[in-house]
């Protein structure tokens, strides 16, 4: 199946989604509704203000995003975004994944399980990590180390790509998974808010992921929520707030050393009283 024409519920079901706009993985929930052709409703939730009690009735966590479900007279809720992404692609049948009818079908589902999870593991919770770096060092080490998963596990399930995975000629769930994060990596990396260092080892060694990013990067259901403008201008104050965070860390730590050497001058001093 090859088109997001639009899905009918049947009669008496709803799709309600709770997420917010900036959010990578709410951002998976709505790419995978408009792949489905689904309609819904879209409930804001304010991720500045604390979880309204109503809404931690619906997810104890507090997190978005959260899909409710009325179907068959039963609701359910269902949360964490990539198994909200997994119920829609096996509920409403489209392009974005073939159903378990055979063994070639289970074996593409397999193929997709395997990759946004080893891209969870392998680069975004690894790219993730450079937000504690100290040093242009550390960041440097956790660069390479990424680009070489990407080069070893993460290319050679992207050679077939067409342009998506598995040679697909339509998005399918691992786009739908893994991309949101891709999306913002080459958006921050390409607007300079990561440094050109970051920009180059993807784009020269990696040309296999970067040509499949590109392709990602242009999928319409992506935008349909997603504002570049916005996202960096939300990006660059919680960079800030961070630099801002780690030179009061700084400082302090200053502070505590050189009061610890004035506390022991003095206590020197007093000895030799
Ligand atoms: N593992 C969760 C992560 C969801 C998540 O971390 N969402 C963030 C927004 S991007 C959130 O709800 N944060 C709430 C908060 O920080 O208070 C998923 O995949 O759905």
């Amino acid at each position: 199946m090859a088109s997001n024409s639009p899905t009918t519920l049947p009669s008496g079901s709803k799709i309600i989604l709770y997420a917010e706009h900036g959010c990578p993985f709410a951002h998976r929930a709505y790419i995978a509704l408009h792949e489905s052709g689904l309609s819904y409703e879209d409930v804001i939730i304010d991720l500045d203000k604390p979880r309204e009690p109503w809404y931690l009735e619906i997810n104890a966590r507090g997190l978005v995003p959260s899909l409710h479900v009325k179907h068959g007279g039963v609701d359910t809720i269902i949360t964490e975004s990539e198994n909200i992404a997994w119920f829609i692609a096996d509920a409403f049948p489209s392009h974005l994944l073939p159903p378990p009818a055979d063994v070639k079908a289970s074996l593409f589902r397999a193929r997709v399980r395997w990759f946004a999870d080893t891209y969870r593991v392998k680069v975004h919770d690894k790219a993730f990590g450079m937000i504690k770096c100290r040093t242009d060092e550390e960041g440097i080490a956790i660069i390479k180390e990424i680009v070489r998963h990407i080069q070893q596990e993460i290319e050679p399930h992207l050679l077939d790509a067409a342009p998506f995975f598995g040679g697909s000629a339509y998005p399918t769930l691992a786009e739908v998974i893994v991309g949101t994060h891709v999306l913002r990596a080459h958006s921050w990396s390409r607007n300079g808010l990561t440094p050109r260092f970051i920009h180059e080892q993807y784009s020269t060694n990696c040309p296999v992921h970067w040509r499949w990013a590109e392709k990602v990067m242009q999928i319409p259901s992506f935008h349909v929520t997603w504002s570049e403008e916005s996202a960096l201008s939300q990006v660059k104050k919680r960079m800030s707030a961070h630099a801002e965070k780690i030179r009061k860390e700084v400082e302090t730590e200053r502070l505590r050393i050189y009061n610890e050497v004035r506390e022991e001058r003095e206590e020197q001093a007093g000895k030799s009283v």
